[in-house]
């Protein structure tokens, strides 16, 4: 499955320097195409960057209807055709919000890791105001408070009690059941947008990853798809360094490795999160489940069975969808 970010933020914040930047620094193994949804010239070339495909999307400004996701949707599966990259960033119009998009991507079966906003700290006053602006942060799980260079300490952290406030009076609700949809994010700080690559990893907290394990059987029936989860059970004894095996010889197929675990020799459960070949750690308070791991990728099924093989200590439900 193709993986995204989309990176959102008010006019001239330092969206397409965060882009260049954190490529060069983070993704330039990757196959990497960046979609600018914007008029004109982009400022990224992409020949001081390796590996990287890089369009300007022109979409009618100000046009979050279907109109907007047809030309999107279309674009973008024009440059995955073209160019089959693995990982997209999609940089937001700096006077649009950033849901019409993820929906968009949702649609074409691309996963979206993170909607990251990036926030001047120098010049947030005089654009808080905007009910764009707010919608912004108000869409997104990562907030990159950038500038810093320009500001003093206290001034970050007045910025910061910014942002906190407007994500909690702006936070996107699901229209159906009122819960916001992005309970849990993230705030970090950046100059040159540059973020470590953490940033890019932990998003998903304990209960999303639970909660995608629990629709497990929802989605075994697509197994014939090009984009799979298999959930596997751990058994007790198990010591940290079985997990690390695990990961350590994990088939190409399999690319996101989300769980959490309980073993022997540490004393917290862990919550794991494997993507791009790199993997953090965390550990938890508590967790009074089975240990789970969930392999994500494509076509995984074979894989996923010989793994098991080879690990005894991993159990994958074999559930049959009934006719
Ligand atoms: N001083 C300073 N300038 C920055 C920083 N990040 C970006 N800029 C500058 O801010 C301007 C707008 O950046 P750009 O990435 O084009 O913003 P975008 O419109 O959000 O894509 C450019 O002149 C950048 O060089 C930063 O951390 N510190
Ligand atoms: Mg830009």
């Amino acid at each position: 499955m193709i993986q995204s970010f989309i990176i959102t933020g008010f006019l001239g914040v330092g969206k397409t320097t965060m882009l260049t930047n954190t490529v060069k620094e983070h993704f330039s193994d990757k196959k990497v195409a960046i979609v600018v949804n914007e008029f004109g010239d982009i400022g990224i070339d992409g020949n001081i960057l390796s590996n990287v495909y890089s369009e300007v999307l022109e979409i009618s400004e100000g046009c979050i209807c279907c109109q907007l996701a047809e030309e999107f949707e279309s674009g973008v599966m024009e440059i995955i055709n073209k160019y089959d990259p693995e990982i997209i960033f999609v940089e937001t119009s700096g006077a649009s919000e950033p849901f019409p998009i993820f929906l968009s991507l949702q649609n074409l079966g691309i996963s979206v890791e993170g909607v990251i906003c990036v926030v001047d700290s120098k010049n947030i006053d005089s654009y808080k105001d905007n009910s764009t602006a707010k919608y912004q942060i108000g869409g997104s799980n990562i907030m990159v408070l950038n500038k810093t260079d320009l500001v003093n300490d206290d001034e970050l952290e007045a910025v910061k009690k910014d942002v906190i406030q407007i994500k909690d009076e702006y936070n996107i609700k699901n229209t159906l059941t009122g819960k916001t949809i992005f309970n849990n994010y993230a705030i970090n700080k950046a100059e040159q947008g540059l973020v470590s690559k953490e940033v890019f990893e932990g998003i998903y907290r304990i209960d999303e990853i639970v909660g995608l394990a629990k629709d497990y059987q929802h989605l075994d029936h697509t197994t014939n798809d090009s984009i799979t989860q298999k959930v596997a059970y751990l058994k007790k004894d198990i010591e940290f360094n079985d997990v690390d095996e695990v990961l350590n010889n994990l088939p190409k197929s399999i690319y996101r490795v989300k769980g959490v675990v309980k073993v022997k020799d540490v004393p917290n459960p862990i919550v794991i999160n494997y993507s791009f070949g790199n993997v953090s750690f965390e550990e938890l308070d508590e967790y009074d489940q089975q240990s789970i791991l969930i392999f994500i990728g494509e076509a995984i099924d074979n894989d996923v069975n010989l793994l098991c093989d080879k690990f005894d200590f991993l159990n994958v439900p074999k559930f049959r969808v009934s006719k």
